[in-house]
């Protein structure tokens, strides 16, 4: 099959099967317990979710359909032989499970141009914003936008038997994944540039055609693109915008009206925002001490001053991770290829060196090695996307390559209305005996 749906079409029925003989034999199976601490920290550690797509392991990180970075490296079609892993070709391997060929890569790269045309009045959404808002703003709201086509609440309204509801949230899904680049680089050029529209370019795989929206055609930065959807694309399902996402959806809220919450999640500066965060908080050591190249010493004392000030070090630290990210360190690699002598590379590296020994020494934090987001930023910065309040839409784009897989199969799998229980703080002290 070179075309995803009717890929789709035969897997859904062996996936249901599987679901519905798990929950016959097994569904009385214990997990695990529920501490206190966990009711009051966030649900950290607490098994709640059946995500397909992906899973983190706290020290060897994300793994896509049980595939690390460097196997979706080596193993996944790119724009050419041994380029970065095409944003399709992950796409299509969370969705099924397979790892695509460079034909079934290439169908869907095409199935995603088709699907692409955004509606007039989307645009007109985005502007009746000022242009000083924020780029996650305007992106949620272009989100928003676009739910008024959807096609699963169309299909709800016709009375659709609930059996069906993943085809057209599958329709959804890819439109959703299809229209984001225009959106977002629309969003990129009114606040940024000139306002002009880039048309999509026929010839261009997703990634690059991002870029090229974007007004960016160098092709170093369409592979560094690349790679960075692909590992933006999905982190498993218990980080706040996954997570929005598949509660939202859970209602049969659609995709788009499931996917601009998740947005909205992963607009917080402890999560996808710390990108932004990170770039700015670099940008100003270096206004600080007049250059990139400052000594352990000085860089220390900066790290102190921002932990003493009550302000986390953005871009380290996780929920899950008890390493360093994977995600950091293929972006490492590629720095090193192809930016070895970038300052703000240097500094980067530097930062890793000073960082974790201090958070180790406060006591508390759980994971003191840098994640996805202490790194992308010098990259973009690098190849002239130097506008750091505009990175979480680029994280954004990619996380939809994550949600829209899930989305599908929740509905497929007739995953049901999330409803966990809430105690009061009296009930909760009473359970554990505190009164
Ligand atoms: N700098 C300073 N303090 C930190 C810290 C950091 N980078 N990471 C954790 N801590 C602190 C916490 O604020 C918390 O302090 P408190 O008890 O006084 O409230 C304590 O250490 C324990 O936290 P934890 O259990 O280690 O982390 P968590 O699971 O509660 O939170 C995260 C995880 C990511 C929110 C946190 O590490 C953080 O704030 N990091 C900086 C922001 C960041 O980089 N976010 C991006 C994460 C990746 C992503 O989603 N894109």
């Amino acid at each position: 099959n070179t075309d995803l749906y009717s890929e789709m079409k035969e897997l859904v029925p062996e996936y249901q099967e599987r679901v519905k003989k798990l929950k016959k034999d097994h569904g009385s199976v214990e997990l695990g317990k529920i501490t206190a601490d966990m009711v009051l920290g966030g649900m950290r550690g607490m098994t709640a979710l059946v995500w397909l797509g992906s899973a983190v392991d706290p020290d060897e990180g994300i793994r896509f359909r049980g595939m690390t970075i460097p196997d979706c490296q080596k193993a996944l079609p790119g724009a050419f032989p041994g380029g970065e892993p095409l944003p399709e070709a992950i796409l299509w391997l969370l969705l099924t499970g397979k790892i695509p060929s460079k034909e079934q890569v290439d169908s869907l790269a095409q199935e995603l141009r088709s699907r692409a045309k955004i509606p007039e009045y989307a645009y007109k959404a985005i502007d009746a914003l000022p242009v000083s808002a924020h780029p996650m703003t305007q992106f949620s709201t272009g989100v928003m936008a676009l739910q008024v086509e959807s096609e699963f609440t169309k299909a709800y309204e016709r009375g659709i038997h609930k059996s069906k509801y993943w085809e057209p949230t599958y329709e959804d899904s890819l439109n959703l994944i299809a229209r984001l680049p225009g959106i977002a680089a629309y969003i990129y050029r009114r606040i940024y540039k000139d306002g002009k529209i880039i048309p999509l370019d026929d010839s261009l795989d997703y990634g690059a055609n991002y870029a090229h929206m974007l007004g960016f055609d160098d092709p170093e930065t369409l592979e560094f693109m690349r790679l960075y959807i692909s590992i933006h694309s999905d982190h498993e399902g218990g980080n706040v915008s996954s997570h929005t996402a598949h509660l939202v959806a859970s209602s049969l809220s659609d995709p788009y009206l499931a996917f601009a919450a998740a947005l909205n999640g992963l607009a917080g500066p402890l999560h996808g925002l710390a990108n932004q965060e990170v770039l700015r908080w670099i940008r100003n050591i270096v206004k600080e001490f007049g250059t990139p190249n400052i000594s352990t010493e000085q860089l220390s004392d900066y790290i102190y001053k921002t932990l003493n000030s009550g302000q986390v070090v953005p871009g380290y630290g996780h929920g899950v991770l008890r390493n360093t990210d994977p995600r950091y360190t293929c972006q490492r690699e590629f720095a090193l290829k192809h930016l070895p002598n970038d300052p703000l590379f240097q500094l980067v590296s530097k930062i890793k060196e000073v960082v974790p020994p201090i958070l180790t020494k406060l006591g508390k934090v759980k994971n003191p090695w840098p994640n996805v987001d202490a790194h992308s930023g010098v990259l973009l910065n690098y190849y002239g996307l130097t506008e750091e309040n505009y990175y979480t839409v680029l994280f954004g784009v990619a996380r939809s390559i994550g949600v829209g897989p899930q989305l599908i199969w929740d509905r497929a799998l007739g995953m049901p209305l999330e409803r966990p229980k809430s105690v009061t703080l009296e009930k909760l002290e009473k359970l554990v005996g505190a009164s």
